[in-house]
């Protein structure tokens, strides 16, 4: 049998050869009758809830309305954005700094509203970065990266950026172990087991939502995979779930396979903040960076950060536990009475539901089974509230209905199994297109979820849509929980690879104060123009500086002369419309720097150094009046050595 399974997973692993094996039988099903009805949203009506759905590689976030899956935004988080200059303006090349350079592209997976006493409140939406470890704010009432901080110490990011019931932390966890950054970066990969670590990030998220890295917990060379935090009576507690706990550096699909458990490590947060306080913390020199958005001048910032706060999970025997869990777990979700933890082994045959009173119960009568690196092993019966039978195969991830209800997905055969969290009875499951990876009920990894809505993103959609080529799109199906059966309602595309996604009714986005427009008076840019009186063209040396206005339908200036090759020239542009959704686009032939995109009360800056002499065009790309295509300028380019007099 478990042979039988892991031959199954390899051949996932090894492609199309799982099509054949793994297709559902009863793939013919079609949705019920009045599934349109359940998703038709009339032209000019809103959608119910806000869908924000991770990108995957393409290191954006997207926007979805629900129940219609209609696509309303993507937002640009860790990768350059063509459409909106993101990563190309000056004024936001800083948020995408790192202690490695500009990194501008990312690997998202996983999205987390922010809580207020365990509900969502829909003020920000938190990301993480897989490849270079990051997290990301995203400010809901612009729906504008407002902040990006570097986790040090850490490969790969995996296991965030998930959120304490009222935002106290957000976490970060290595997926990659490596040696730590104040080593002298001269390690042989070989001394594995001795030199490289896990590091679980704590970072403190302030009222204005501002990011602080508090403290790390350094713990054994295991690979974090994913985490949730305790709810109610487990508040105080996250849960992290781990495998290669056998500490393999090489071939880790069989070497990282060996153990028949791995372990879901609970770790006492509170118990930390308490050893910090009594000064048991370490300072130790660290690399990162934190980048911010300043509202006031519209302009990111770097700040470099040299040091960071360390916890020994070994060393301090009472913050850290592992609880054992079958075969390489993924998802490590709590229910939203914070009593139960559900860890999902990607090779078991079984999901392990954990009680939070056993584990504290076991944890005061030292029912150990030993320890694993220092930290002590909770006994597997210990802490078991019991195992789900006969799931399906390759459980991956659980959410949660408030209804005693859990759903877990499972990726090797294709499908979403509803089952009860009181007795582990398996009471629906229904075939998915193909290969779920997570899933996702609004509210559903809080103590509040909103039961009606569940939707499925799945890896694979062969047969699904009409082909694109060799690649085709990933997608998300919705599907209707309110009743006993779960019901297939809609299938559609997503952005990139979609993993983790977040729900919440858009009441609660479009009443927190959302932002319709910078007001020009708030706007502090130093390269502001407030109206067509401040244009102007500033020489200073090479450098040139350009003070425009944009409405519509023209910019001001809209000749200007005396620019010389290899200077550089920077154009601030200043949007002086004040009604919202009337952005204009800045773009110059042959710039390498792609275009603006300027909101009414901004100023949005490119930089620009002309490579050759000639008359250059510039023009809006955003079609905002019936006088667009006049909304246009040049630019004359004369010799380096010219004595063109600038004018404009
Ligand atoms: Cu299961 Cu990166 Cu959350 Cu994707 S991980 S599926
Ligand atoms: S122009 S509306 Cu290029 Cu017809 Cu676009
Ligand atoms: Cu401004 Cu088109």
């Amino acid at each position: 049998m478990k042979n039988k399974l892991l031959k199954s997973v390899f051949a996932v692993a090894l492609g199309c050869a799982f099509f054949v094996s793994c297709k559902p039988k009863d793939s013919s099903d079609t949705v019920d009758g009045d599934a349109a009805q359940k998703v038709y949203v009339a032209p000019g009506k809103y959608d119910e809830f806000y869908n924000f759905v991770s990108g995957g590689f393409s290191g954006q976030v997207s926007v979805y309305g629900l129940p219609s899956g209609r696509l309303l935004r993507v937002m640009p988080v860790f990768s350059e954005d063509p459409q909106s200059g993101y990563g190309y303006s000056e004024e936001t090349k800083a948020m995408l700094n790192t202690s490695h350079g500009y990194v501008p592209w990312d690997d998202q997976h996983h999205l987390d509203l922010s809580q207020t006493n365990g509900e969502v409140d829909g003020r920000w939406l938190f990301a993480n970065a897989n490849n270079t470890p990051r997290i990301a704010r995203i400010d809901l009432k612009t729906f504008k990266t407002a902040e990006i901080i570097e986790l040090p110490n850490c490969g790969g990011n995996h296991s965030s950026p998930f959120i304490t019931q009222n935002t106290e932390y957000i976490v970060g966890a290595s997926r990659f172990s490596v040696p730590a950054d104040n080593d002298d970066g001269d390690v042989p990969i070989n001394t594995y087991k001795k030199n490289f670590k896990g590091h679980l990030s704590f970072v403190k998220v302030g009222k204005e939502g501002e990011l602080d890295l508090a403290f790390q917990i350094v713990t054994p060379g295991v690979n974090f995979d994913l985490s949730h935090p305790g709810k109610k009576e487990s508040h105080g507690w996250f849960f992290f779930s781990c495998y290669n706990t056998e500490q393999a550096n090489t071939l880790l699909e069989v070497n990282a396979s060996k153990n028949d458990k791995d372990f879901i490590m609970a770790v006492n947060w509170k118990k930390a903040e308490e050893y910090i306080k009594a000064g048991k913390g370490k300072r130790v020199p660290a690399n990162y960076v934190h980048n911010t958005w300043d509202e006031k001048t519209q302009t990111a910032k770097s700040e470099i950060k040299k040091e960071v706060l360390i916890l020994d999970a070994a060393e301090l025997k009472d913050i850290c536990y592992m609880i054992p869990c079958p075969k390489s777990p993924h998802g490590c979700d709590i229910d939203p009475t914070g009593e139960y933890i559900v860890g999902s082994g990607k090779l078991a045959a079984l999901i392990p539901v954990f009680s939070f009173t056993k584990l504290k119960n076991a944890i005061a009568k030292k029912q150990f089974d030993g320890s694993y690196a220092g930290i002590p092993v909770i006994k597997y019966e210990a802490a078991l509230h019991g195992e789900v039978q006969k799931p399906g195969l390759g459980p991956l991830h659980t959410e949660f209905d408030g209804k005693g209800n859990a759903y877990t997905t499972m990726f090797v055969s294709s499908e979403v199994v509803k089952w009860s969290i009181k007795d582990l009875k398996v009471l629906d499951r229904k075939a998915t297109y193909y290969s779920p990876g997570h899933l996702m009920i609004p509210g559903g990894n809080t103590e509040k979820p909103f039961g009606k809505y569940m939707v499925v993103y799945n890896k694979i959609t062969k047969d699904r849509f009409l082909p694109t080529g060799p690649e085709l799109a990933q997608s998300a199906q919705l599907f209707d929980i309110s009743g006993d059966k779960m019901k297939l309602l809609l299938d559609y595309p997503t952005i990139g690879e979609p993993h983790y996604a977040q729900g919440i009714p858009a009441d609660k986005i479009r009443n927190n104060g959302q932002l319709k427009y910078y007001k020009m008076a708030d706007n502090l840019h130093p390269y502001v123009a407030r109206g067509e009186k401040e244009t102007k063209v500033v020489r200073e040396g090479k450098k040139v500086h350009v003070y425009m206005t944009c409405i519509r339908s023209h910019f001001a200036p809209d000749n200007i002369e005396g620019i010389r090759v290899g200077d550089e020239v920077y154009f601030h542009v200043t949007n002086l419309e004040q009604d919202w959704d009337v952005p204009h686009g800045f773009a110059i032939k042959g710039a390498n720097t792609a275009e603006l995109l300027i909101m009414p009360g901004e100023t949005i800056t490119l930089k620009w150094v002309p490579q050759k002499k000639g008359i250059f065009p510039f023009y809006c790309t955003d079609f905002c009046s019936a006088l667009h295509q006049e909304m246009q300028g040049y630019v004359r380019v004369s010799p380096a050595g010219s004595n063109v007099p600038i004018t404009y």
